[in-house]
């Protein structure tokens, strides 16, 4: 155990170095594999030096895609007489694991507050000459602050009804094999057709009555056994809602599997499945299985989408087309174990 929240896989701060280029200069925990740190400085620095009108202090959010990490990173930019250029510039950086940068890209605006402070304390710090020495307590106190903040989003966000991903402490560290497969699922359609309801129907059971729209996106997980593996799903209900379309593509960044949702008694909804889909296919490159769900089933009376459209569409884009409620729970647990057996198909030899 290294004492980090169970969301952070370690924090590592990096300098550009005139001799020996991109540097880790220290790191929490300190056993963080050399591979993982030197990617991390690489190209934490990279976007300092690529984008030099990257301002000072801003926060981006960078893949280090074969580690399966993602790193909340904090560039900074310091005067130093004595550097070329007289600037010296370091990096900051969080690690945490790909299925979980939700919570990051979410309260990305609450993190930015601890990391003007560490950067207003590293500043004052910088030119002294025993200020790598300190670095492992300013690591240190940072990651307690963070765990702090992370440990007050959760409860605010339990206290609101949506589910937080819970992050095990037994999650493996940095560099070794994850067990369970983490499977980040995603769930789109318009405002309204019942994605959050469907979520909630096959995480806790439950179904609500009143229509809550969706603020970005609610993260929920769920430990599936499909054959003799078990997945993580970590599912992404994303709002529909079109105030929402910016910070969309953050949240489809990533993901394994699509659920496309649509209401039966909506065809306005119906119509706007290809363009859902379009969406998705514009931010993820490699294309991902899928499935169409039918909604709302329980209303068939009202239906305003015959049975013969949903099969051409379903034809159309080549996915499977299940017709479920997340009132009556017709069907959910079939879609969700029907995933299940399509990602069986991608998971690569050794993983
Ligand atoms: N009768 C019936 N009502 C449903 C069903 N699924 C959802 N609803 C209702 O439809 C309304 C909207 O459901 P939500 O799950 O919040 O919709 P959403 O797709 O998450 O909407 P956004 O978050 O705005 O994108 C709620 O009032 C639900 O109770 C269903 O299968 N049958
Ligand atoms: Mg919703």
């Amino acid at each position: 155990m290294h004492g980090l929240n169970p969301f952070i896989q370690g924090i590592v701060y990096s300098t550009y170095d005139e001799k020996r280029g991109p540097i880790p200069l220290s790191t929490l925990p300190r056993n963080i594999p050399r591979q993982v740190t030197n990617i991390v400085s690489k190209k934490t620095l990279n976007l300092l030096s690529v984008d030099g009108n990257l301002a000072s202090n801003d926060l981006e959010i960078l893949s280090f895609a074969p580690h399966d990490l993602k790193g909340l990173v904090n560039c900074m930019v310091f005067m130093d007489e004595n550097a070329r250029g007289r600037k010296r510039f370091d990096t900051l950086t969080v690690l945490f694991k790909h299925a979980h940068d939700g919570i990051f890209y979410k309260y990305i605006d609450n993190f930015t507050p601890f990391f003007n402070r560490m950067q207003e304390s590293v500043e004052s710090r910088r030119n002294d000459t025993n200020f790598t020495d300190a670095l492992p307590e300013t690591l240190s106190s940072l990651s307690g602050e963070l765990d702090h903040l992370l440990r007050e989003l959760q409860d605010s966000e339990l206290k609101a009804g949506s589910a937080f991903p819970v992050a095990r402490e037994e999650n493996a560290p940095v560099g070794k094999e994850l067990h369970p497969i983490g499977r980040k699922v995603i769930v789109v359609g318009d405002p309204g057709v019942g994605k959050t309801s469907i979520v909630l129907r096959y995480t806790n059971n439950a179904f609500k009555k009143t229509y809550v729209a969706t603020m970005g996106v609610s993260l929920s997980e769920k430990l599936v056994q499909v054959e003799d593996k078990t997945f993580e799903y970590i599912i992404w209900d994303i709002a529909g809602q079109s105030k929402f379309e910016r910070m969309r593509k953050h949240f489809y960044m990533g993901a394994n599997m699509k659920i496309l949702v649509f209401d039966i008694t909506s065809k306005e909804s119906f119509k706007n499945m290809k363009d859902w889909n379009a969406d998705i296919g514009r931010f993820i490159k490699e294309p991902i299985p899928g499935v169409i769900l039918a909604n709302k089933h329980d209303k068939e009376s009202s239906a305003t989408v015959t049975r013969d459209e949903v099969e051409q569409l379903a034809a159309k884009l080549g996915m499977k087309c299940f017709y479920t409620s997340a009132l009556s729970g017709k069907n959910i647990k079939e879609v969700f174990e029907y995933i299940g057996t399509l990602s069986l198909d991608r998971v690569s030899p050794g993983k």
